[in-house]
C-alpha cells in the first residue's frame, strides 16, 4: 500500500474542531464551499504509425487542489500498449506509481504533499502502437477519483487513430490522418488543370486558333460548332469534337471557309493526368457540355 495523506475533508474537519475549541469559530460555519469540478481529458486526436511510441497527454482542468489521483484508463491492446508514464512539470513534485502489467489496461496513482496548482497535462502516458494503419481504438478514462473523489470529475476519454504513411502515389489526391478515421485520400481541386483562357482566332482561313498556354504535359480538346446552332440548342450541344489531346496552344483549322453569312465557333478544355476543365462556363454560370465532346 502506498501512503495517501489525509483527504481534504478529513484535515478542514479537525481544523474546525481545534478552531471552536479556541473559540474562534464556531461548528456550524465550517462547512466548505462546493469543490471545484475538474475536466479530466485524453485527447481524440491521438494518432501514431506502426510500431511507434507516441506520448499522448492525461489532462486535468484545472488541477488546482489536486493531492491525489487515481485513474484507469483501457484501450484496444492489438492497436496500441501503454509503457510507460511520466510526470509533466505540474506534476513534478509528486510521487507516481503506475501499473501497465495487464495489455489494455493502465492504472495510476499520483500523489504529494502539496496540492497542484494551474492547468493542464498532469501526466504523459507513452503508447506503443501494436497495430496496423487505419485501426482505431478508444482510450477510456474509467475512472479519475481526484482527492479520494472530494474534488468532483468529469472523465473526457480519448481516441488514437493508427497511421502509417497516408501516401497513395495518386498526384490526384490530398492524403491526410484523419483523427478517428485513419488515412484519407480525397480528390484535390487544385491538380486539375485550369481552364482555357484566351481563345482567339488569329488568321481567316485557315483559321488559326490560339489560347494561352498551361503547364507542359497539359492537352487540350477542342469542339466547334455552327453559330447558327448556339440559340436554338441553347448553347454549344450541338458542338461537335474537332481536335483531342493537342499538345500545343494553337489549332489549325483546314476546313472549307463557312458559307457568307454563316460562321463556327471554338471552345478548348485543358486535361491533364488528374481530370479535365471544363469548356468554359454560359452566360447562366453553368459548365459548357457539348453533347460530342471529345474523350
Ligand atoms: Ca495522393
Ligand atoms: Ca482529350
Amino acid at each position: 500500500m502506498r501512503p495517501r495523506p489525509p483527504s481534504v475533508h478529513t484535515r478542514l474537519a479537525w481544523l474546525a474542531v481545534a478552531a471552536c475549541v479556541l473559540g474562534l469559530l464556531c461548528a456550524s460555519s465550517v462547512s466548505t464551499a462546493a469543490p471545484a469540478q475538474t475536466l479530466m481529458s485524453l485527447p481524440d486526436n491521438a494518432v501514431g504509425a506502426p510500431a511507434a511510441t507516441v506520448p499522448v497527454s492525461l489532462t486535468a482542468a484545472p488541477a488546482t487542489g489536486l493531492l491525489s489521483l487515481d485513474a484507469r484508463i483501457e484501450f484496444n491492446p492489438a492497436i496500441i500498449n501503454a509503457v510507460s508514464v511520466t510526470k509533466t512539470a505540474i506534476s513534478q513534485s509528486m510521487s507516481l506509481t503506475t501499473n501497465l502489467a495487464t495489455p489494455g489496461v493502465a492504472i495510476i496513482s499520483l500523489f504529494g504533499a502539496q496540492p497542484l496548482s494551474g492547468s493542464g497535462a498532469i501526466l504523459t502516458i507513452s503508447f506503443l502502437v501494436t497495430g496496423a494503419s487505419n485501426q482505431v481504438t478508444p482510450m477510456t478514462l474509467v475512472y479519475a477519483l481526484i482527492n479520494e473523489g472530494s474534488i468532483p470529475t468529469t472523465l473526457d476519454s480519448g481516441v488514437f487513430t493508427v497511421c502509417g504513411s497516408c501516401s497513395d502515389g495518386n498526384p490526384c489526391t490530398t492524403d491526410s490522418c484523419v483523427p478517428g478515421v485513419g488515412c484519407v485520400n480525397a480528390p484535390d481541386p487544385s491538380s486539375l488543370p485550369a481552364e482555357t483562357t484566351g481563345l482567339r482566332v488569329t488568321t481567316p482561313q485557315p483559321s488559326s486558333v490560339v489560347w494561352t498556354a498551361q503547364p507542359a504535359g497539359t492537352r487540350f480538346d477542342m469542339v466547334s460548332g455552327v453559330l447558327a446552332d448556339l440559340r436554338p440548342q441553347s448553347g454549344v450541344a450541338a458542338g461537335q469534337c474537332l481536335a483531342n489531346d493537342l499538345l500545343t496552344s494553337s489549332y489549325s483549322d483546314v476546313r472549307p471557309r463557312p458559307a457568307a453569312g454563316s460562321g463556327v465557333y471554338y471552345i478548348v478544355r485543358s486535361q491533364n493526368g488528374c481530370g479535365s476543365s471544363t469548356y468554359g462556363s454560359n452566360s447562366s454560370g453553368l459548365p459548357r457540355v457539348p453533347t460530342a465532346g471529345c474523350p
